[in-house]
């Protein structure tokens, strides 16, 4: 046990934790004599439980103050463990639906308790690797996203409880480091963590720490986007009027945004499905952050799939089809879910756009449209960052890791970096996702 109180649980001393705890043992109905406990944690930070009892299931997650994948050699705070349970239980109140219910909390050990998602759901990617469909899945994931965006924004939210959330995800400081890191780092320059399928891919990686246009367009999404808009102004500095004819525009982005309480790590490995379910688990990286990089980590994910399907042995033509479908449609439906509470709430608590102000509906209209453009752009520049790093950065995905033969293996990976390269460089290029993907 360290000072602070916390110890590492294995699966027998879990059974004296949950026989202690009530709310674990009442959602197992007591029966606590003949516990089945798994380790189930194929995630690359944390310990995972799947509890049975004869009349019940829980799940329980506890971090670890390091990075599960790495080992202790790479610390990492385990109190992210509460940001995950309070992003929980505000995105299970948002979208109940769609989101597993928090049962229990224990700040000291860093541990959760939650609904099992009993099978036959499974980890999305793991049905993207086997060619399975899901006919509801945009629909579900644009509900997620748009409610849990909206209602965490300004959109929707008075600046007094806007800025006091934000304040409270500030907490949650070494994960949005460790992103920076990972994300947006990283795979622009030498690091010990990086990896790639080598030899195939050495001149791939080369060329991406080489390429001066992709590392201005990467610090702009890290950091701040700026935009150099042409225009007159006139300024009034020490006495003397001047006139200038471009303004700079800084407009933040992951660092420095504060848009939405985004989940931050939104892959096809943090959502759990069946054909006709979709639950979104796993949201440590919850902060106050742009709405684009969930939106961009989900499709980012789907693109890194697409580019998959040419590596596994059967045919998936029909299969990348309907991928590009649930791409396009996730972007479609999330536009119009997320345009439509902004309607419904336009006269509502929010502070960002105030009815008095838009109320004319030539101009209404006008701030939606360039409201969502904004989102468009960041959320392909935000993909693009997501599939780089998930090729030549420490994290891979079994999209990829499943195709054995590395020559194909890299062929895949290949056609993915150059896509993903071209819309970091191009976003700004493309107003709608049917564009995007006739370039695909
Ligand atoms: P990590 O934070 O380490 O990435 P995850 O939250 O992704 O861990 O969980 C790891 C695995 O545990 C998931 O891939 C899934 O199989 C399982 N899991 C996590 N949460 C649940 C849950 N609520 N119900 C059922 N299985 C879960
Ligand atoms: C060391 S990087 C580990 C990665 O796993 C998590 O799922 C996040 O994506 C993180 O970047
Ligand atoms: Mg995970």
């Amino acid at each position: 046990m360290t000072t602070d109180g916390f110890r590492v649980l294995d699966e027998k001393s879990l059974i004296e934790y949950i026989k202690s705890t009530p709310s674990l043992a009442s959602n197992l109905g007591h029966e606590l004599i003949n516990l089945k406990i798994k380790e189930v944690g194929d995630g690359n930070l944390n310990f995972v439980y799947i509890v049975i009892s004869p009349s019940g299931s829980v799940v329980i997650k506890q971090a670890v103050p390091y990075v599960r994948l790495i080992g202790e050699t790479w610390p990492l705070a385990k109190e992210r463990s509460y940001f995950e349970a309070t992003a929980l239980k505000r995105q299970h109140e948002l979208c109940p639906k769609h989101v597993p219910e928090v049962y229990h909390f224990d700040r000291t050990l860093s541990l959760i308790g939650m609904r099992c998602i009993e099978p036959p759901h499974i980890i999305l990617k793991k049905g993207l690797v086997s060619g399975e469909k899901y006919p509801l899945l945009a629909e579900h994931m644009s509900e997620f996203m748009a409610n849990t965006l909206f209602y965490t924004s300004l959109l929707y939210l008075t600046t007094t409880q806007h800025k006091s959330a934000v304040a409270e995800f500030c907490g949650n400081v070494e994960i949005c480091r460790l992103t920076e890191q990972v994300v947006f780092s990283d795979p622009y320059k030498i690091s010990e963590h990086n990896r790639w399928t080598s030899p195939y891919l050495d001149g791939d990686a080369e060329a991406i720490r080489n390429d001066k246009e992709l590392k201005v367009e990467v610090a702009e999404l890290k950091s701040m986007y700026i935009l150099n808009q042409p225009c007159f102004i006139f300024f009034f500095f020490f006495n003397i009027f001047y006139i200038s004819h471009s303004i700079i525009l800084k407009l933040l982005k992951f660092c420095e945004r504060t848009q939405a309480l985004i989940h931050g790590d939104l892959h096809t490995s943090s959502v759990m499905v069946t054909q006709d379910s979709t639950q979104v688990i796993d949201p440590e990286f919850s902060f106050y952050g742009p709405m684009g990089f969930d939106i961009g980590a989900f499709i980012g994910n789907l693109f890194l799939a697409y580019f998959a399907q040419d590596g596994y042995a059967d045919d998936r033509k029909t299969y990348k089809e309907w991928i590009i479908n649930t791409i396009s449609e996730t972007w479609n439906l999330f536009h119009k879910k997320f345009t439509s509470l902004w309607d419904k709430h336009k006269d509502g608590p929010g502070e960002a756009y105030l009815h008095e102000i838009y109320k004319d509906t030539e101009l209404w209209e006008l701030v939606k449209q360039k409201y969502m453009i904004g989102v468009f752009h960041d959320l392909l520049g935000f993909a693009a960052a997501k599939m780089i790093r998930r090729i030549v950065g420490v994290a891979h995905v079994e999209d990829f890791e499943s195709i054995v033969n590395p020559a194909k293996r890299s062929d895949c990976e290949r056609r993915a970096l150059d896509f993903a390269k071209m819309l970091m460089k191009k976003r700004r290029n493309f107003n709608n996702i049917t564009d995007v993907i006739s370039v695909v």
